[in-house]
């Protein structure tokens, strides 16, 4: 074992957050307040999420987190007001399927391994509250399908009309024409920073009227010390009926272990999937690395498996270690995220490989 592995196991609990605060805080007390559940006054929570859209949801999960709010419950009333924007193709008014039909992927993962997903769903205007009743109310992780849609009904979720919004009905209609499936590099991010609105409320849609991003993934650490992470998706547009991404499958999409730090992936999910992407980022911060370290290894372990192909996709992982630090990493330019810290509410492009 290498000194900097020891070192980073020795620290690899909660005393290590201890390093990044104002003041050195003994571990035991750490552990202590976290068993009394009070929040610590020298751990800085940290809110990251993925692409412009981000900023927005950053603000929301902010509210509770910077309150010292749990950041389970953060991450997903952070990620809600994405699926909620009525011009954005995260949630119901993202692009259909093939056959014409929004179908939602959804996943939350606690601070003790506690997770629950949706995948395949339809009508639900908010996936990530079904993933996080599956992980708080059944004995399952994951749900799919008819099967989802039914325990969110049960659960008293509304059914929405089977109905495609204005914008995505007309993309569909371009598509019909060629139906044609081809993975869009960048395909959320079609602004630059100084186009958006300074609100950071206003709908991630080009004037030409596409999507600019299809996903949002949101990871946060607490003033308890604790992290939780969250992600939701639309999938890819005009995807075959019935595909899933990565971002329901916990240790792809998503992963948090609060011992280490917590990874969402945006992008192919096909080539998040076939590494664990999530778990295999997770995995290089355990060993030492910073979180863009590790988003970097792993991007770059797809870029090798892609071989050529890898122009053709883009894939994006972003990661916040115990000590509060963040980092991401994509395959190629474009990819930005947005962290919030008590220092505001920051947009930064991210680091690629090509
Ligand atoms: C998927 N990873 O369904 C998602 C799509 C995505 O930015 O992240 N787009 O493959």
């Amino acid at each position: 074992m290498s000194m900097d592995r020891r070192k980073f196991l020795n620290l690899g609990g909660l005393g290590i957050t201890s390093f990044t605060m104002s003041g050195f805080i003994p571990s035991s007390s750490l552990q202590e307040a976290k068993n009394r559940g009070s929040a610590i006054s020298k751990i800085n929570p940290v809110v990251v999420s993925t692409w412009d859209a981000g900023l927005a949801a950053n603000l929301a999960a902010w509210k509770i987190i910077g309150a010292n709010g749990k950041a389970l419950d953060a991450v997903e009333n952070g990620v809600m007001v994405t699926e909620e924007e009525i011009n954005c193709c995260v949630g119901l008014s993202g692009n259909p399927d093939r056959d014409g039909h929004v179908t939602l992927d959804a996943s939350i993962m606690d601070h003790e391994f506690n997770c629950g997903s949706v995948a395949f769903l339809e009508r639900i205007k908010h996936p990530i509250s079904v993933a996080r009743r599956v992980m708080e109310k059944t004995p399952h992780v994951m749900l799919v399908g008819e099967g989802a849609q039914q325990f969110a009904v049960a659960e008293g979720f509304t059914l929405e009309a089977d109905k495609l919004s204005d914008d995505a009905k007309k993309s569909y209609e371009g598509w019909l024409k060629k139906s044609e499936y081809k993975p869009v590099i960048n395909i959320e991010r079609k602004q630059s920073v100084s186009q958006l609105d300074p609100s950071f409320m206003a709908p991630h849609k080009l004037s030409n009227g596409e999507w600019n991003h299809d996903t949002i993934g949101m990871i946060a650490l607490d003033s308890f010390g604790n992290l939780s992470g969250s992600c939701t998706t639309s999938g890819a547009g005009f995807k075959m009926r019935g595909r899933l991404g990565d971002s329901p499958i916990i240790g792809a999409g998503l992963y948090v272990d609060n011992e280490v730090g917590a990874v969402v992936a945006t992008g192919q999910g096909e080539d998040v999937i076939r590494v664990a992407g999530a778990s295999a980022v997770v995995e290089q911060m355990r060993q030492g690395k910073s979180p863009s370290e590790a988003c970097k290894f792993v991007v770059e372990r797809i870029r090798r498996i892609k071989k050529e192909k890898a122009k053709d996709i883009q894939v994006c992982f972003i990661a916040l270690n115990i000590k509060g630090e963040a980092g991401a990493y994509a395959l190629h330019k474009g990819f930005n995220y947005a962290v919030h810290t008590n220092d505001g509410n920051k947009l930064y492009e991210s680091s690629f490989v090509d």
